[in-house]
């Protein structure tokens, strides 16, 4: 985190960077709302710490991780969107439902990206249980929506 951090102000600094009037789309997933809910936050903070303008900051909800995928489509494919950034918590379970909305959402998320040539950005958790979801989110190992705005902010940059 501390050196993405770093590595972002580097570009900064060399201007390679202005997203003052870039448009960012957020996807966020409902389920452990709790846990979105603060990565949005991170998210947002982040991209307005850097130079975003609220008003160019687009919230989405949708019911879960897997449904980020569709989600981001729909924004992506949006001309005046510049990035879009995917926001879920998938907790493993004793099922085999964490892999497949894992897997499901990683191609998903990988195959917008390049059908649309934007970025779009894969924030999704996928912690043993909450605590760990929430040292994520927020607490003692940072806040990855911050980082996936950072990584957005990055991508812009190629
Ligand atoms: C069904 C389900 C389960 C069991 N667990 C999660 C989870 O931990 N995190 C998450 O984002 N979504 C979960 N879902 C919901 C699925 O992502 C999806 O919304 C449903 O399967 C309906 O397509």
């Amino acid at each position: 985190m501390a050196s993405a951090l770093k590595n972002l102000s580097d570009y900064s600094s060399k201007n390679l960077v202005d997203i003052s009037d870039k448009i960012f789309a957020v996807v966020v997933a409902e389920w452990n709302e709790e846990v979105t809910g603060s990565l949005y936050n991170g998210a947002v903070q982040t991209l307005l710490s850097h130079g975003a303008k609220q008003e160019n900051i687009v919230k989405v909800e949708v019911p879960g991780s897997f449904e980020l995928s569709l989600g981001a489509q729909k924004l992506a494919q949006r001309e005046d969107v510049d990035a879009v950034i995917c926001l879920g918590c998938v907790i493993q379970g004793e099922t085999r439902h964490f892999d497949f909305i894992c897997d499901a959402v990683a191609h998903g998320v990988t195959n917008v990206s390049l059908k649309y040539d934007k970025p779009v950005i894969f924030g999704v958790l996928t912690p043993e249980n909450q605590k760990q979801a929430m040292d994520r989110a927020g607490g003692k190992h940072g806040n990855k929506g911050d980082e996936a705005a950072i990584t957005a902010i990055k991508m812009l940059a190629l």
